[in-house]
């Protein structure tokens, strides 16, 4: 969708605006399901990149330690603990900058994703960059989704991160569709970004062709020791106006009301479902942050009478509509041609 056209939806009177995308919302997705995902930081700590948000940056003193990557049993019961407690999609997460064909700890994933892929739920990982190998390797080992976010608009990126760059993560993008896994990407909001770099994000992740399958929208955690540690809180009907503004762009697509719910009360949260948003980290801990407890969300999605969605292990990509097309929002910005 392209810029002014998301800038007019997002500006519309509050009520018009969520009235728009509950309508989208229903539209295609008229079962009130809410999907659970589990997310398992499988490799923590001591990154080689600058993030300025993330606790888990080598550069920073954040209190996290470096870890190494987890072992495949231990991942494997945390997986069938997830599938047991009601999760449909297990989200494994390394702080790494990426990953190479050939190199130990690569093939060590690989045969984690085989065994987890063999549990019935979907299976995503977030590993940092990625080329045309890796891509097709994991595809192979199981994987049905592939993570990672754009963050914020290309124009505000250089000063959230300097150790590697937009046009790389929409590299990466790229590598994950053609090797045929659905992508996950969205972004983070309160990074000091202002309402028109969240709607550039938004027109870069729905000019991507195929449309990302879920888009997850977090509010910054403040983590200690970062350098956006006393970022400004995120409005929580700014939140809402781009939830609503996600759903009708991408409507399709699972919008994931990602970290930050532990500064939700749950009429906020409500607000969110509302909105459009049908997808919840589920579990006490995100990867380093907090996140409301289980039994919490259970009494909420019960309160709201909301089911958790049925496992959709084949994970198709949404259809891409024709040739890949350069789209207004990705030229210079390096998306959809090279
Ligand atoms: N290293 C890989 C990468 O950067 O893609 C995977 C892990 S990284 C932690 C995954 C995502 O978590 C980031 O792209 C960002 O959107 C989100 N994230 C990290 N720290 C966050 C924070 N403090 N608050 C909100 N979201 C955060
Ligand atoms: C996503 O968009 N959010 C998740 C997941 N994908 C990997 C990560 C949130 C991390 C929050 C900060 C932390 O736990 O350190
Ligand atoms: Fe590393 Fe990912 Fe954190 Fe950036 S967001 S510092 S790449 S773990």
């Amino acid at each position: 969708m392209e810029y002014q056209a998301l800038h007019r939806l997002y500006h519309l009177p509050f009520f018009e605006l969520i009235q728009e995308s509950r309508r989208v919302h229903e539209s295609h997705w008229p079962e009130n399901e809410v999907q659970l995902c589990t997310l398992l930081s499988i490799k923590t700590g001591g990154c080689s990149e600058d993030c300025s948000y993330c606790a888990q940056s080598a550069r920073y003193t954040t209190g996290v330690k470096a870890d190494r990557l987890m072992g495949k049993e231990e991942i494997v019961s945390r997986a069938e603990a997830a599938r047991a407690n009601g999760s449909t999609r297990f989200c494994m997460g390394a702080a790494w900058r990426g990953v190479r064909a050939g190199t130990e700890r690569f093939e060590k994933v690989l045969d984690i994703v085989k065994d987890v892929s063999q549990l019935g739920m979907e299976v995503c990982v977030t590993l940092g960059e990625l080329g045309p190998d890796e891509a097709r390797m994991l595809k192979e080992a199981g994987v049905t989704a592939y993570n990672h976010n754009i963050d914020t608009s290309p124009e505000h990126y250089s000063k959230i991160v300097t150790t590697h760059t937009f046009q790389d993560r929409l590299k990466t993008i790229r590598c994950a569709q053609d090797a045929g896994m659905s992508v996950c990407s969205g972004g983070i909001l309160g990074l000091g970004e202002t309402v028109e770099d969240r709607l550039r994000m938004l027109e870069i992740l729905s000019g991507f062709n195929p449309h990302p399958e879920s888009v997850p929208i977090n509010s910054l955690m403040p983590m200690p020791g970062t350098p956006l540690e006393g970022a400004e809180v995120v409005d929580v009907f700014d939140l809402v106006r781009m939830i609503a503004c996600t759903r009708i762009a991408i409507p399709g697509a699972k919008v994931r009301l990602s970290a930050g719910r532990t500064r939700l009360s749950k009429e906020a949260q409500a607000l969110c479902f509302f909105a459009g948003a049908n997808s919840i980290f589920y579990g006490d801990r995100l990867l380093t942050a907090a996140n409301p407890a289980v039994a919490a969300d259970r009494a909420l999605l019960a309160e709201l009478n909301l089911s958790a969605q049925v496992p959709d292990p084949m994970l198709a990509p949404p259809d891409k509509d024709g040739e890949r097309e350069l789209s207004p929002a990705c030229v210079g910005a390096g998306c959809c041609g090279d």
